[in-house]
């Protein structure tokens, strides 16, 4: 069995290729939106969201050329919503993955493009018939993105969290809004995998809750983070929830509750995979590093 670090390379190494081949920079005018959504999607990030769905995939046996379509639809659409959280009008961060955020480095008429054409090229990549020789099997794959990405999910979660500034939320209320915000995607990259293994309700429901664990673990680590962590280690500017007056679990329950709140959903998320055996190994690691990072 390879090691966590040497699958998470591998996997890494695997979706940046599919990336490029997905992304051609066309002839025209229009070739520049295209490099912007390769500036923003290529060479960075821990594809932990991609790492998901692959590992969750091979669970199952699925061949790695469709689960890297599928890890590579993730890390775009994951793409979008840092270019567009980024912009002026949302977070407005000059930095991401430690270079220039997206309108930076072009200008915000390209980065919305850019954020709008990785949005879409995820849900065209997930319908095209290299993703899964199964058309029921793509069109669940864009159902449940669909419904972890928009206003039900993802995009709620922005907007709640848009709508609560200078207000006091609970901790219900702040858990509420993380589990859309980021946890819904966090929680589809580990049901696409059962989707693209044809799991049968029981195993997809369990990767379904190892998701959502993880995803809550990982907001709360993300939230630690903004407080412990150095922009050079994270790649982006820390203290940023302080600053802005958010709460978080953080500044609720304070440092030391937090993190054991995210031991436990890192421990409760590995439990899932119990009847997964041996196979499952790297998943329960990623588990544990979600809230051991440092970045
Ligand atoms: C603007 C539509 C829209 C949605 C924004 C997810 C999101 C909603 C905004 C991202 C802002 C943010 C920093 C959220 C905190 C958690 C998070 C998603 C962190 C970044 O994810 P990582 O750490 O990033 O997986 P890498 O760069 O490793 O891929």
């Amino acid at each position: 069995m390879t090691s966590l670090n040497e699958a998470l390379a591998q996997t890494a190494h695997d979706v940046e290729r599919a990336l490029d081949d997905l992304l051609p920079i066309p002839e025209g005018a229009e070739a520049r939106v295209v490099e912007a959504m390769r500036y923003a999607v290529l060479g960075g990030g821990k594809r932990m969201r991609a790492f998901m769905v692959m590992e969750t995939a091979a669970l199952f046996g699925v061949d790695r050329r469709c689960s890297a379509r599928v890890a590579a639809s993730i890390e775009m659409l994951h793409a979008y919503s840092l270019v567009h959280d980024d912009l002026p009008a949302m977070d407005d961060d000059d930095m991401r993955r430690g270079k220039p955020s997206t309108h930076k480095a072009f200008d915000e008429a390209t980065a919305i493009l850019a954020g709008d054409a990785l949005l879409t090229r995820a849900f065209e990549v997930l319908a095209e018939p290299d993703t899964h020789s199964n058309p029921d099997a793509r069109c669940e794959l864009v159902l449940a993105l669909g419904k972890a990405s928009g206003a039900h999910g993802m995009v709620g979660g922005q907007m709640i969290d848009i709508a609560s500034e200078g207000k006091t939320l609970t901790a219900d209320e702040i858990g509420r809004l993380q589990a859309l915000k980021t946890g819904r995607l966090i929680q589809y990259s580990a049901e696409a995998g059962a989707i693209l293994g044809r799991a049968n309700q029981m195993q997809r429901h369990l990767l379904v809750c190892y998701g959502r664990d993880v995803g809550a673990a990982f907001q709360i680590a993300d939230d630690i983070l903004d407080v412990e962590g150095s922009a050079e280690d994270v790649g982006k500017a820390t203290g940023k929830d302080a600053a802005a007056g958010k709460a978080t679990l953080v500044s609720i329950l304070g440092l030391e509750r937090a993190k054991l709140q995210a031991d436990m959903l890192a421990k409760q998320a590995a439990e899932h995979l119990d009847s997964f055996g041996d196979k499952a190994a790297h998943l329960r690691a990623l588990a544990a590093l979600v809230v051991a990072r440092k970045n």
